[in-house]
Formats: structure tokens, sequence, C-alpha cells
């Protein structure tokens, strides 16, 4: 076999058995995997492996510190949001807001063959999660007289069904033009001597590289160069997986803009001390999100002086992000720091399918916060702006989602005194109000009668 560059570096790099793996194969067999070994960064793979053996430190509680919250109830504060609504209204009409769902996850914790966004949450439609984004994004565009150009981060693996199901579905009424597809960066897994795994005899084991990936495909893509073309100054970020993200909060990207933030966070109270979500905070004065587990018990469960939990600000990981800040921290490459994954991992070992412990290795957008000297955490209330949709039953299921967006749809139709269906067993009425039709409850309460187009089937209040 020729020595190629490729050969050469992957046997100087610890790949060895990848080569002679490639030597078994038939000519045509090998090209392909030699073309995708040759797209791997081998030199970050063996710097990410040397990290496998280090044990993270977790800080010390005495460096940990809540972090400044601006209350969802502003009380004292309301000037200061009213201002910052006007701010966040002006960027909004003015054209200057982008939006990035970040949907290259794996969904393997819903147990859901394809891409997440095309799973069905509306409780009485049956749209999807893209969709049910899709219609709040009209609904801005529409409330605020300007375009709201879509950015959607897929992966490989789910690129072309994402592309094909916005396809099937007439892009939901968006225009194409503003809709921008783009795929995050792979990372190979490896086992724990760090050596590549297969996927299957002709594929090398390749995962996303964590949503923290999104930053530097921006600009890879060329989906930057886009934004800066259409004058957009701020990129609202927001995961795939929650139909109650709301993406143009005039409070948030005016709080955001008028504080000169690079990176600002939502967070809603944690539900107990005991549950599973990152807090935002400041380790030796520095923000960032705290991993549930780098959280030490007596400050997971300690409370300040009014009783509340003093580290309750659980990341729903909705983000704004300045355009400059993006750009300023890619160049030259993502510098984030990883994480590791330990997992088994269905790979392709001594000539079959097999199951194998290995480490995946990705980064976590929320570390950027390390790098914005100006930030703004706003607390929101969960009912109105998070559910996630994460795993097939229990907490975050398709279940507890449609258990909430029912119970928020009903407290309006209740409030505008008009009949609702019977609860049924699990106590989800099935109802649903169109994002298009109004995107909270004054909007609902202020649509005047007849309410349009109520279908008989159901409960469903649409445009
Ligand atoms: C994330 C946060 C957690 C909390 C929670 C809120 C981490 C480590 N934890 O938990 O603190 O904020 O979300 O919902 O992030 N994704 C990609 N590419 C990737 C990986 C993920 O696009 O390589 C997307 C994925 O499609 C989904 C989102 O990122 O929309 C979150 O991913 P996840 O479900 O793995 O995050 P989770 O639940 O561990």
């Amino acid at each position: 076999m020729t020595q190629t560059p490729m050969r050469e570096r992957a046997a100087r790099l610890g790949q060895e058995h990848l080569l002679r793996h490639l030597d078994s194969l038939p000519p045509g067999e090998a090209d392909a995997l030699e073309a995708q070994l040759d797209e791997v960064d081998l030199e970050l793979v063996q710097q990410l492996a040397g990290t496998l053996e280090e044990e993270p430190e977790a800080p010390p509680a005495e460096s940990i510190e809540p972090p400044e919250v601006f209350p969802s109830d502003p009380g004292e504060r309301a000037a200061e949001a009213e201002r910052a609504r006007e701010r966040g209204a002006e960027l909004l009409a003015a054209g200057k807001v982008g939006y990035l769902v970040v949907a290259g996850g794996q969904a393997s914790r819903l147990g859901y063959d394809g891409p997440k966004g095309t799973f069905p949450v509306g409780p009485v439609s049956g749209c999807s999660l893209f969709e049910f984004h899709a219609r709040r994004l009209l609904a801005a565009a529409r409330r605020h007289g300007a375009p709201t150009p879509w950015y959607v981060m897929t992966s490989r693996a789910n690129d072309a069904d994402t592309r094909a199901f916005f396809a099937d579905h007439d892009h939901f009424g968006l225009d194409p033009d503003d809709v921008f597809f783009f795929s995050q960066g792979m990372v190979p897994a490896v086992d724990f001597e760090g050596r590549i795994l297969l996927r299957s005899e002709t594929e090398l084991f390749l995962a996303p590289n964590g949503h923290g990936g999104s930053l530097l495909a921006l600009r890879d893509s060329g989906a930057l160069a886009d934004m800066r073309a259409r004058g957009i100054e701020q990129v609202s970020y927001f995961q795939v997986d929650n139909p109650l993200a709301r993406p143009a909060d005039p409070l948030f990207l005016g709080l955001h803009a008028e504080a000169g933030a690079g990176m600002s966070s939502k967070v809603v109270p944690k539900r107990d001390a005991s549950e599973k979500v990152g807090v935002l905070g400041r380790v030796g004065g520095v923000l960032g999100c705290i991993e549930y587990s780098d959280l030490p018990e007596e400050l997971r469960e300690a409370r300040d002086d009014e009783g509340e939990l003093r580290f309750r600000a659980g990341n729903i990981a909705v983000h704004a992000l300045a355009v400059e800040f993006v750009e300023e921290i890619t160049q030259g490459g993502l510098k984030l720091p990883w994480h590791v994954a330990r997992k088994t991992m269905p790979v392709w070992s001594d000539g079959g399918p097999a199951e194998v412990q290995g480490a995946k290795f990705e980064t976590f957008v929320f570390d950027a916060l390390h790098r914005s000297p100006e930030s703004v955490t706003l607390e929101v209330e969960r009912r109105l702006e998070f559910s996630p949709v994460k795993n097939r039953t229990g907490e975050d299921s398709p279940e507890t989602c449609r258990r909430d967006l029912c119970r928020l749809f009903a407290g309006w139709v209740e409030a505008r005194g008009l009949p609702l269906p019977r609860a049924g067993e699990d106590d989800a009425l099935p109802v649903e109000v169109d994002p298009r039709l109004a995107e909270s409850r004054e909007e609902f309460l202020a649509l005047p009668n007849p309410l349009p187009d109520i279908r008989p089937e159901g409960h469903l209040y649409t445009v």
C-alpha cells in the first residue's frame, strides 16, 4: 500500500488499527473509508484522547456565586423593562434579529427515528416541533413587519431528512430564501485507548461535536456572512426540543442589547434542589453554566434569606448572541472546552457488530458565556416558556409537553369564557392555540370576536 500523507499521519497518531482494517477491504470500499479518514482532524482526536485519563476537577464551593438575575416580575425595575422592550421591538422591526435553532442532536433518549424537529407535538393539530417554531417566526414577522431569517443547524446524520421535511411542508409558509440549513462538525468517537471506532465496515463512528459546534458552523457555512449581508446584529438561539421557546421576545433581546452583552441567557427557577439541570452561576467571578454534577451538594440545597434556593437559575438553553461576539470567538477556530461523554456504543469490531465502551466529545454553547464580559440573565416562568421533549417517558417527555401546552392554552381559553373540552385521564385538555393566532394570554384575549376557525374536530384555535 502506498504511504499517503493521511496514512503517514494515521500511523504516527496511534490509528494503525484503521490502516490494517483498510488493507483488508476491497479497493472500492477502502476508498470510501479512506476519504472519511482524510477529513478527520487526527491531531485533535489525539489531543482529546489524551484527556481521557484526566478527572475533571469540580470547582471549590467557596468560589461559586449565584448570578445577578433580571426578575420575571420586574417590580422596581419596571421602567428598565419598558425601555428594554422598546429597544427589542426596534431591533425586531428593523430586521436586525436572526434565529438559530440547534437541531443536530440524535434524539437517542427519545428513541425517535428521525430528526427530533419532525416529532409531532401539537396537542390537537399534531404539528411538528419544527412547525411550531416556524409558526412563531411567521407571527413575529407579521407583528414586527420584518423578515425572520431562520438558521437551522442539522448534523450530517439528519441534514437530508430535515431539508426534505421542510420541502414537503412548503417550509411551513416561510419564504425558503429565509431558511438557511447548515451542518455542525463531527468528531470521531474513540475507545479508552484513543483508537477511532468504526460504525460499520466502511464508516467511521462520527458523532456531532455538541451544540457549541453551532458557533463555528455558523462561520464556516457562510451563515454569519449571510447575517451580515442582511444587516442582522443579534442572534436568537434556541433548542429544537422546546416548543414553548419564544425566540422573538422584545424584552430579552432589548435587555441584552441595552447591556451591550455578547451573550445572554434565559433561566427558569429550578423545581427543587434535586432537579438535574445546569444552573447559571459565577465560578471565580466568571459567569457560566454549572452542570448539576459540578454543583457541590451543600450549594444545591443552600437557601437565601427569602427561603429560595440560592442556585436556582436553571438553564433553558435560550440565548441571545451578538453577531460581533460570534465573529470574535470563532476567529481562528472554536476554542470552547471539550466535554467527554462515556457511553456504550454499537460499533463494528473484529469483523462484525459489537458493543464497546467508548468516549464521545462535545462542546457546549453555554461555555461561550465565559468569553462575554457583559451578560444578562433573565428569569422567565417555566409554564410559559419551557417544556422540552427529551425522554421517551417520565419528565420532559411527549406526555408532559402535551400536558403543559394544553394547560397553558386551556387557561387562555377559560379566561375568555369559552367552553373547554373535558379533561382526559391524564388531566390534559386537548386544547391548542396556533402561535400565529396568539403567542400570549394577552394577545389571545385581545382577539376580536368571533375567533377564526374553531375546528369542529377539536379545540384548535388557528388562523
Ligand atoms: C441541555 C443542557 C441543560 C439544559 C437543557 C435544557 C447540556 C449539556 N445541558 O441538556 O443544561 O439547559 O438542555 O433543555 O447541554 N444538539 C445539537 N447538536 C449536538 C448536541 C445537541 O444540535 O451535538 C441540540 C439537540 O438537537 C437539542 C439540544 O441541542 O435541541 C439539547 O441537546 P440535549 O438534549 O443533548 O441536551 P440536554 O437535555 O442534555
